[in-house]
């Protein structure tokens, strides 16, 4: 198939890197969002998001005139739905299971009916629960009276790349693209391989979407059995880093790391939509998901052992808000989570997030430097496996602080020179301090 015109509805972490480069690559591509903000802010040239590399992509592709920012979809040859599909706690599910919220994704299909051809491409790629494609999109689109897999070809196409190296991943990945018959997969192959390096995997669409299920929630469960084990050694007296990398040794074995939590907009939440989807038949994935999120309960717990039972009024210095190490995303962070439940029961908390200096967060006091955390703590507590926080001198840390506890939950701080230099040391997982 030949395409000249292209519709990306969601300009996000994804839709908008997928717009930017289609038009980069010399397709006219529409991006469509529906908030004005995000049209207004990307027509100067101006981003809403960060991303390493994009703001200069984005400005190329504006420069070119390919691409343009639309708040209405317009026809197009092809249209790739990339909008969000967040998630709530469901109050009418006594478990405490979330809910997937689709109305994003009901809502984009609905704005492509009107402008829906004979022989046009529509492709999903936000994260739906199985089936979503063929239940729920397909009906959607099919108002046209055109008929899904007959007239207009439809399929899923997950996108699986990781923040921080999106620009890159997005051409290089194993893309793989489920179509509702095996011409709307090759129709979308036809697509993608405009600028995808990587290999292109043809499926059906359900199988698509399963397997982007699968992807992160396999990653949950793993981390959740690495918290487990932390668990377990801090109980039976065992250094759970000590005891991985032993394990680790064997040639099928690869337990991931412990820590304070899964955070990020992608395996925290993934697997809740195989869950929602199928109750009866997922417990070991909502364990898992209970387990992750049961941590920074654990960390606050690690912290009032390292205070002696009492965190009334003690002044705590968190390193590191964002959800993983040396990105400026906050999603679903479990540091964040930590730092409110410290609060909570009664700690002073300065935290410092070196890739947001600026942020401001309800209820937490966010400082914009190091040594602002340092001064007046009692304990440092290192959430975040940032460089910068990596490659800490711990003789440095003793003259910028009062403080001599340090609780690494990540394990990223060698406990022999952080003692040397005057630190008790608590670690996530190590049933003593050193
Ligand atoms: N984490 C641990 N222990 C580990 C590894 C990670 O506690 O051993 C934590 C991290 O600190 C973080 C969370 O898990 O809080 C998730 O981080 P991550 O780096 O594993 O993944 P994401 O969410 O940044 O990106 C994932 C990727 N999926 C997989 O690796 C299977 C990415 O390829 C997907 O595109 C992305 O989710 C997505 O969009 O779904």
């Amino acid at each position: 198939m030949n395409f000249q015109k292209l519709c990306v509805l969601g300009l996000g972490y994804i839709g908008l890197p997928t717009a930017s480069t289609f038009a980069t690559h010399g397709l006219q591509v529409v991006g469509v969002d529906v908030n004005p903000l995000v049209v207004e802010t990307l027509s100067e040239g101006n981003l809403h998001i960060h991303e390493p590399g994009l703001r200069t992509l984005v400005q190329a592709a504006l420069r070119s005139g390919n691409l343009v920012i639309r708040q209405e979809p317009e026809p197009a040859d092809a249209f790739i739905i990339a909008v969000p599909t967040p998630f709530y706690d469901d109050p009418g599910n006594l478990q405490g299971d979330k809910s997937a919220d689709m109305s994003y994704v009901r809502a984009a299909s609905q704005s492509i009916v009107p402008h829906l051809r004979s022989g046009s491409l529509v492709i999903l790629e936000s994260t739906s629960p199985p089936r979503t494609t063929a239940d729920i999109v397909a009906p959607i689109l099919e108002q046209s009276g055109l008929k899904a897999g007959q007239d207009f070809f439809l399929a899923y196409s997950p996108e699986r790349v990781l923040p921080g190296q999106i620009l890159r991943e997005l051409v290089d990945n194993a893309r793989v693209i489920g179509g509702i018959t095996p011409a709307s997969a090759n129709a979308g192959r036809d697509l993608y391989s405009i600028f995808v390096r990587g290999e292109i995997v043809l499926t059906d669409a359900t199988t698509a979407e399963m397997v982007k299920l699968m992807e992160n929630t396999y990653r949950d469960v793993n981390i959740a059995i690495a918290n487990e084990f932390a668990r377990l050694a801090d109980r039976f007296g065992v250094d759970v880093w000590e005891a991985i990398q032993i394990a680790n040794r064997h040639p099928r074995v690869r337990i991931l790391n412990p820590g304070p939590g899964v955070g990020g907009h992608c395996i925290s939440v993934d697997p809740w939509f195989l869950v929602e989807a199928a109750p009866d038949i997922t417990p070991l994935i909502r364990t898992a998901r209970q387990v992750n999120d049961a941590q920074p309960h654990l960390v606050l717990e690690l912290v009032r052992r390292a205070l002696s039972d009492d965190l009334t009024g003690r002044q705590v210095a968190v390193l590191g808000l964002a959800y993983k190490p040396d990105v400026d995303d906050l999603r679903e962070s479990p540091a964040i989570e930590v730092a409110h439940l410290l609060v909570q029961n009664g700690a002073r908390v300065d935290a410092f997030e070196p890739y947001k200096t600026g942020a401001v967060l309800d209820g937490l006091n966010t400082v914009s430097s190091l040594t602002a955390a340092l001064e007046g703590a009692e304990a440092l507590l290192l959430l975040v496996g940032h460089s910068a926080f990596r490659s800490l001198d711990p003789q440095d840390v003793a003259l910028l602080t009062p403080a001599r506890i340090v609780i690494d939950t990540i394990n990223a701080w060698p406990v022999e020179a952080w003692r040397a230099a005057g630190f008790k040391v608590y670690q996530l997982g190590v049933g003593r301090s050193l």
